[in-house]
């Protein structure tokens, strides 16, 4: 077997993670063995007494800039924790967005150092040494890098072979349809008993039992919801997993 996936993750807030991770599709992988995931807490490495891990930002303006010296010093200790190199990757609102051909990419390596920054930023000098990918998953403010830390980690363990359930897997997107050029697409509507709920009827077509005409339908779905919800899918460029 394999050596399972390392992830490292350096936080101001080491108790946010484990509740969170260890309910979820990575806490059964984990006790399936096929990752294994640290939370360090950056403050431990902050060599003054007091344990400081921000100053105020040198030009005025508000709030705190994290230091160059705790997250430093946090990263040389965990990364020699293992002698796999890791890919280090920085949640910040000014990153690569998150999609899921980056997951992808993300889930090939075998070892993921992942920093959340919290106050209104890290000092550059520390982020150009450690020179980590800049991720962000979205178009958005949160006040943290930790829930986007435990979206991307529950994202690329959810693609590790086993992670999901049979059941699941098959279901995994390489198998499910693409647009005309190999696009992702929206998934199809889905029903279930009761087939008529306070006068609404389920479509007719789900229990013809044609399995052919059920696979043109939810095809002609996904197809016309792409189209009039996320119509920017349809021009984008097919995904590496794409025929
Ligand atoms: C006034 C400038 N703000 C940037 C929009 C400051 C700021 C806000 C929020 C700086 C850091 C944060 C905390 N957010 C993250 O660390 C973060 C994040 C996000 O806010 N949105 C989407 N993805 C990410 S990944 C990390």
């Amino acid at each position: 077997m394999t050596a399972p996936l390392r992830i490292d993750i350096l936080t101001l807030f080491p108790e946010m993670f484990e509740p969170v991770l260890s309910a979820s599709i990575p806490g059964r992988a984990r006790q399936a063995g096929l990752v294994e995931w640290t939370v360090t807490d950056i403050r431990r490495y902050a060599d003054n007494k007091h344990q400081r891990v921000d100053d105020r930002p040198f030009g005025g303006g508000p709030g705190m800039v994290m230091s160059c010296q705790p997250l430093w010093d946090a990263v040389q200790s965990v990364e020699a924790l293992d002698p796999r190199p890791a890919t280090r990757v920085l949640l910040t609102p000014q990153g690569e967005r998150l999609t899921q051909p980056l997951v992808e990419r993300l889930a090939r390596a075998p070892r993921l150092l992942l920093i959340a920054g919290h106050y209104e930023g890290i000092d550059e000098r520390v982020i150009e040494r450690l020179a980590p990918m800049e991720v962000s998953i979205g178009d958005f403010v949160a006040s943290g890098g930790e829930i986007p830390a435990m979206l991307l980690t529950d994202a690329v363990v959810r693609l590790i072979p086993g992670a999901l359930g049979h059941e699941e897997s098959a279901a995994q997107d390489s198998f499910s349809p693409r647009g005309p050029r190999g696009q992702r697409l929206l998934d199809c509507p889905h029903y279930t008993r009761p087939r008529t709920w306070e006068g609404r009827e389920a479509p007719d077509i789900l229990t013809s039992g044609d399995h052919a005409k059920v696979a043109r339908w939810r095809l002609e779905q996904m197809l016309e919801r792409t189209r009039t919800r996320r119509p920017d899918l349809l021009h984008e460029s097919p995904g590496p997993q794409s025929p």
